[in-house]
């Protein structure tokens, strides 16, 4: 099922690695001519225009866009318990693991009477948005809402597209995710439309004020991401989130059943997921074909599953060791990575480049989705070259807080002279001399 690629006996060059590993096209490019006008009309007309879109994309027109708190609460009394359960566990996890994260100022002395400090100051107002439709996460509000709010994020907004066959209002399991994170304020509203109204803030029919927000996280369709990329400079976003990716790099003592198990389960997300082997066992590529083709046969979503796993984006590589599949998984940077060797400690170590690494044989992918403690919200496309994943840094910005008394600056007066001079920008130097006539 999978396309193999043979790299055994050559180490392409990065250049060449990057050009033969599978990846999905994105295509975020073409869809902004679309979402410019969603975004133009939500920005002049307010919920007006957000009602006209969600009329058009999502087949409903709700009386007002802001969600009740009594349909919170309800929505949250009519969970599953189980699934209340395994919620509050995931939040649980998430929370320890997150608090650690909590960022402490630093004051660094740079002279006698001069200190940098980096102050530690959370984003104001977020906009996190919870996608409808096929994928409806509520381990995704789980996984925004948690490194917010340890940041120490005030104020913070949930927007879910209102579904017709809920009357109007977003799914009730991202409702439920939402009162159980206390989230109070909630808005129905999907789609490009969404992230204009985080972005410009808007009143609802009601008279519900909707005030703009600092920074719009969360997954979403291209158009969500497409409305992202054009607002980007009035909002902070973060990564944009491309199709889900996991690779697997994998030898002999790897169980072939568990390694097809874990590529089908993110290629259970969308026809476009990728789902990579890269293995220094041929014998384990062949058993991983066959448990794929015995396992998706039996699974619930296998239409859009064999798409995935058959589809560019997805293959096998052979590799001749476990040292030159490392540079392969590094060129390739995916979301997630597992590590299926012997001594996978050692050899997820060397590893440089991935969102995540799952290491070992009871690590899988989907356990770092739900329950792990670590973010699911990971950089794809090839962007854990150089991004990280959802964290509380995200959402907090250092700010240098420079204080310098007389003497300080004095000493350092020549310096700051020496390079506005050589810079040709001599009132720079000036404001300093200006501070001590001679
Ligand atoms: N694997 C997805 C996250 C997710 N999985 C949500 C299940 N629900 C992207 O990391
Ligand atoms: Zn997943």
């Amino acid at each position: 099922m999978l396309t193999r690629t043979d790299l055994r006996g050559r180490v392409p060059s990065t250049v060449e690695l990057r050009a033969t590993l599978p990846r999905a096209e994105t295509d975020v490019e073409h869809v902004l001519h679309q979402v410019r006008p969603v975004i133009e009309a939500v920005r002049d007309r307010g919920v007006d225009g957000v009602l006209e879109f969600t009329e058009r994309f999502d087949g409903v027109r709700p009386d007002r866009i802001r969600v009740p708190a009594e349909a919170l609460r309800e929505a949250l009394a009519g969970l599953d318990p189980q699934v209340r359960a395994a919620l509050e566990e995931s939040i649980r996890r998430a929370r320890a693991v997150h608090a650690d994260q909590r960022r402490t100022d630093t004051t660094t002395q740079v002279a006698p009477g001069g200190t940098v400090t980096e102050r530690w100051v959370p984003v104001a107002r977020v906009g996190l948005y919870a996608p409808g439709g096929l994928a409806v996460y509520p381990s995704s509000v789980v996984m925004n809402v948690v490194p917010a709010q340890a940041a120490g994020v005030e104020s913070l907004v949930v927007c879910s597209p209102p579904q017709a066959e809920c009357g109007g209002l977003p799914h009730p399991t991202i409702l439920a995710a939402a009162e159980l994170l206390g989230v109070d304020e909630v808005w129905a509203v999907g789609g490009a439309q969404a992230v204009a109204l985080l972005a410009h803030g808007a009143t609802d029919t009601d008279g519900a004020e909707l005030a703009p927000v600092d920074m719009v996280t969360g997954p979403g369709n291209v158009y969500v991401t497409a409305a992202k990329r054009h607002l980007r400079s009035l909002i902070g976003i973060d990564s944009e989130a491309g199709p889900t990716e996991i690779a697997v790099l994998a030898d002999a003592t790897a169980d072939p059943a568990h390694v097809a198990a874990d590529l089908i389960s993110q290629a259970e997300h969308d026809t476009l997921a990728a789902s990579v082997l890269v293995t220094s066992a041929p014998e384990l590529a062949e058993a991983v074909d066959a448990e794929l083709e015995r396992q998706v046969a039996a699974t619930k979503h296998q239409e859009r599953i064999r798409t995935a796993l058959s589809g560019r984006q997805s293959g096998c590589i052979l590799v001749s060791s476990i040292d030159d599949g490392v540079r392969v998984v590094d060129a390739y940077a995916a979301e997630h990575l597992e590590i299926q060797t012997a001594d996978a400690e050692a050899v997820a170590v060397r590893v440089r480049n991935a969102g995540a690494i799952f290491v070992g044989p009871y690590a899988p992918v989907s356990l770092g989705d739900y329950c792990a403690g670590s973010n699911h919200v990971l950089p794809t496309g090839g962007c854990a070259r150089h991004s990280s994943g959802l964290s509380v840094q995200s959402f907090l910005r250092g700010i240098h807080v420079i204080s310098y008394d007389e003497r300080a600056l004095r000493e350092v007066a020549d310096q700051v002279v020496a390079l506005a001079d050589a810079e040709d920008l001599p009132a720079h130097g000036q404001a300093v001399t200006a501070r001590f006539p001679r």
